[in-house]
């Protein structure tokens, strides 16, 4: 079988219809180029010298590490020239970033996770990069864009993806008709089209979520996992298995080719706090990815792709994954506890 590289995929999908304009297809192939620079980077790890803190934080507090400030880096520079955006936006950067004026702008708005699941770069396990697409609003071209404009709801957005960085480096993109999926071909330095229309398989018992925080959980959530725990014995009559990489983006790639939950629910640690993830560059595209592989996307009591957001870097209560699992989960009831709250 001939071997279907992401241009020839991109190029193919631009002529069958109207899901790709000329711009998004510059976007996607940029954004991959960007993620191909950024693997190679990984790869070189103490060698390259990109291990390690930098000493600052990010709006959120979180310290951040070499990989999380050069990833940005290059996201940003590979994305600032094109013409296809008129700006961006990313966890690593406070406010947006408005395309410079000596470039042309673009129809589009980026919003990116330059390195999801940061706490496992200095130790060799699998890191990603998530991207979300939005259409810029009317008029976006002769005024400069603001932060209220990037407040859409997850389902405006017209494409999103991630890759990632594991045994081998992995993209998997979506325009709101189905999920593809490419592998990094290294010696010819290109992604390869490697599974069409991906759909979470059903049935697997399999939850990812953070035992450490069972203390701080609603009692619903508690409830969820401690039934599962029992396993066989207990109210579900299963064994079920945990999985659980630290990296969000892994755990969301392991269920889209696997099946099974991702749950990363409020807990009383910070009760101001929604959750740990956050909606606009994390939640959104892996809702996105994962509906459109016919998984369900929640925060525990309403769809995420619903949610409007107040802020750049709200952040969000998740459960997703096979639509099976998920439909349990809300077996146990909605939430007036604050599970579904957005800060
Ligand atoms: P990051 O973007 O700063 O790396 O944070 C997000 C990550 C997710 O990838 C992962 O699921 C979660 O944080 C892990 O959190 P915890 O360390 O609380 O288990
Ligand atoms: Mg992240």
């Amino acid at each position: 079988m001939a071997r279907i590289s992401l241009s020839r995929f991109l190029i193919e999908q631009q002529r069958e219809g109207d899901a790709l304009s000329a711009q998004l297809r510059l976007l996607i192939e940029v954004v991959a180029r960007a993620c191909k620079a950024i693997s190679y980077t990984i790869n070189k790890g103490e060698l390259g010298g990109i291990l390690g803190s930098l000493g600052t934080e990010n709006v959120q507090g979180e310290v951040q590490k070499k990989l999380d400030v050069l990833s940005n880096e290059i996201l940003l520079e590979a994305n600032e020239w094109g013409g296809h955006l008129a700006a961006l936006a990313s966890e690593e950067m406070d406010t947006i970033h408005l395309i410079p004026h000596r470039y042309p702008k673009g129809e589009y708005l980026l919003v990116y996770d330059p390195i999801d699941g940061s706490s496992n770069i200095d130790v060799n396990l699998s890191v990603g990069t998530i991207f979300s697409v939005l259409e810029a609003p009317e008029g976006a071209s002769t005024r400069d864009v603001r932060e209220e404009d990037f407040l859409q709801p997850g389902s405006r957005q017209v494409a999103a993806g991630y890759a990632v960085y594991g045994p081998q480096t992995s993209l998997v993109l979506t325009f709101g008709k189905g999920v593809f999926g490419f592998t990094l071909d290294r010696e010819v330095g290109s992604w390869v089209l490697t599974q069409r229309n991906i759909i979470i398989p059903e049935g697997n018992r399999e939850f990812a979520i953070n035992m450490s925080n069972h203390r701080h959980w609603v009692p619903q959530v508690r409830q969820y996992i401690d039934d599962r725990l029992a396993g066989r014995e207990g109210p579900c009559g299963q064994d079920f298995n945990m999985r659980w990489t630290g990296s969000m983006v892994a755990d969301i790639h392991r269920i889209l080719n696997r099946g099974g939950i991702f749950l990363y629910p409020w807990d009383a640690r910070d009760p101001a706090r929604a959750g740990k993830l956050r909606l606009l560059y994390e939640a959104n595209p892996l809702g996105l990815i994962i509906e459109q592989a016919g998984g369900s996307a929640i925060d525990g009591t309403q769809r995420i792709l619903d949610i409007v957001p107040a802020g750049l870097h709200d952040r969000v209560a998740v459960v997703m994954g096979a639509r099976d699992e998920v439909e349990a989960f809300q077996s146990y009831g909605s939430a007036e506890n604050g599970i579904g709250r957005v800060t």
